[in-house]
C-alpha cells in the first residue's frame, strides 16, 4: 500500500477536527453547520477518489464505486461524521477515512468488484443533538419511530429509507476506544458483538425556595434527590453514566426546584441491562416518594446487544491473521451504527488500537502504522469478500 495512505487519512482527520460547531473543541451534532460543512469537505475527497457523492434526506453522506454489473448488490463500509461534545478527531470520521483509503487503493489497483461499494458517514451516531441515537443508521434501516421523527425539526428523514435485499454486507472501522488491543499490543482486532444500550431522561421535581429563609427541614430539593439516585446509578453493578444534570432554576440562593438528568446503561447482555433498569427506576420512585419529589422517567432509546455476523467475522479474522501477530477479537462497549445496519444486512467491525483506550476526549490518539494495517486488512476484505461472493 503507498505508504502515505495512513498519514493522508491522519492529516484528513486533522483537518475535519477543525470543523467544529464550537470553537476551540471538536463538536459537531446532527444536521449543525458543522456537520453540513463537515460533508462537504469529505465528500470533495470522495469525489477526488472517484467516487459519485451524494446525501440522503437524513443528511448521511456517500461516495459510490458502482459495479459493471447494475444488478449487483452493495458492500456499505464507513461509520459516522457526527462527533460527542469536545470529542476526539478519531471516533467515527477514522472509520469513514479508512474506508475511503481502502476503496481508494482498490480503485487505482484497477481491480474490478462483483458488488458495488458505498463508502458512507453517517450523520449522528452519538445522538447529542436529540439525546436519541443512530438517526442517520436508523433512517436508512427505515427503523425511526414516530416518536423521533416528532421529536426533530428536520421533516423528511424517513425518506432516507433504502431497500433490505439491496446490501451485501456493512463492515465499520472504529477506535478500539477500550485497553484491550493496547494492553495486548497489537494494532487491529475484530469486534464479536456490540453492547445492548438504553438512554432514559430523568426529571426529579421539587420545590424550589430562598436559599436564606427555608429550612432545611422540609425542603423539597430536587437536586438532592438526584444526588441520591446519581450515586445509585454508580453503584449499580453494570456500565451506569449520568452524563448530564440541568439544574434549575440554577442559582446558588435558589433551592433546586427540577433536576433534569441523563442515564446511559449498557450491558452486553440484554436482560442484565433490563434488570438493572428497572431496579433504578424503583429506586428512583422510592428517592421520590420519601422526599416529597416527583419523578418523570422517559425511555428515549434502547438497542438490544447486536451481535456481528458470523461468517463475515471469520472472513474478518482471517484476513487479521494475515497482517497481526495474534487475532484478538472482543464485545464492544460503545454503540455503533454497525448495531443498526445488522438489521439490514450481515455486519462486522474492525476496531484500532487507540492510546490508552481514551475515546470522547480530546486526547484520543492512534498510530500511522495501526492505520496502515486497518486500510490494508479493509481492503483485503473487500478482495476477499468478493472471491466468496
Ligand atoms: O456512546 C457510544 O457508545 C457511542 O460512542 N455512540
Ligand atoms: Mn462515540
Ligand atoms: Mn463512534
Amino acid at each position: 500500500m503507498k505508504p502515505n495512505s495512513a498519514k493522508k487519512v491522519l492529516v484528513q482527520c486533522d483537518e475535519l477536527a477543525a470543523v467544529t460547531d464550537e470553537p476551540g473543541r471538536i463538536t459537531r451534532t446532527f444536521h449543525s453547520p458543522a456537520m453540513q460543512r463537515a460533508n462537504k469537505l469529505v465528500g470533495g475527497w470522495m469525489r477526488q477518489a472517484g467516487l459519485a457523492v451524494s446525501e440522503d434526506a437524513a443528511f448521511n453522506l456517500f461516495g459510490r464505486w458502482s459495479s459493471a454489473n447494475p444488478k449487483a448488490k452493495t458492500l456499505l463500509l464507513g461509520s459516522h461524521l457526527d462527533t460527542v461534545r469536545d470529542a476526539g478527531k478519531y471516533d467515527g470520521p477514522l472509520g469513514v477515512l479508512v474506508a475511503l483509503a481502502a476503496v481508494e487503493k482498490l480503485k487505482t489497483s484497477g481491480v474490478a468488484l462483483p458488488f458495488h461499494i458505498e463508502v458512507v458517514g453517517f450523520s449522528d451516531e452519538e445522538g447529542v443533538r436529540y439525546q436519541t441515537t443512530y438517526l442517520g443508521s436508523r433512517a436508512l434501516a427505515g427503523k425511526l419511530t414516530k416518536a423521533d421523527l416528532a421529536l426533530i425539526e428536520e421533516k423528511g428523514i424517513e425518506k432516507a429509507r433504502r431497500k433490505a435485499g439491496e446490501f451485501l454486507a456493512y463492515a465499520e472501522v472504529h477506535i478500539e476506544q477500550g485497553p484491550v488491543l493496547e494492553s495486548r499490543n497489537l494494532g487491529v482486532g475484530v469486534v464479536t458483538a456490540i453492547a445492548s444500550q438504553k438512554r432514559v431522561k430523568v426529571t426529579f421535581t421539587g420545590q424550589a425556595g430562598h436559599a436564606g429563609t427555608t429550612p432545611m427541614h422540609g425542603r423539597r430539593d430536587a437536586l438532592c434527590g438526584a444526588a441520591e439516585f446519581i450515586t445509585a446509578v454508580e453503584n449499580c453493578g453494570i456500565l451506569g453514566t449520568v452524563g448530564i444534570v440541568e439544574v434549575h432554576p440554577g442559582a446558588s440562593n435558589v433551592i433546586p426546584g427540577k433536576v433534569e438528568l441523563s442515564l446511559d446503561l449498557r450491558d452486553q447482555s440484554d436482560a442484565v441491562c433490563d434488570r438493572i433498569y428497572r431496579r433504578l427506576h424503583e429506586h428512583a420512585d422510592r428517592i421520590v416518594s420519601r422526599r416529597q419529589l416527583t419523578l418523570t422517567w422517559d425511555l428515549l432509546q434502547e438497542t438490544d446487544a447486536v451481535p456481528c455476523d458470523k461468517a463475515l467475522t471469520k472472513l474478518m479474522r482471517r484476513v487479521v491473521a494475515a497482517h497481526e501477530t495474534a487475532v484478538v477479537a472482543m464485545p464492544s462497549g460503545a454503540g455503533h451504527d454497525a448495531a443498526v445496519m445488522a438489521s439490514l444486512c450481515p455486519m462486522a467491525m474492525l476496531f484500532i488500537r487507540c492510546k490508552d483506550g481514551i475515546s470522547h476526549h480530546p486526547a484520543e490518539s492512534v498510530q500511522a502504522a495501526d492505520v496502515a494495517k486497518s486500510i490494508d486488512v479493509l481492503s483485503d476484505f473487500i478482495v476477499a469478500l468478493a472471491a466468496t461472493s
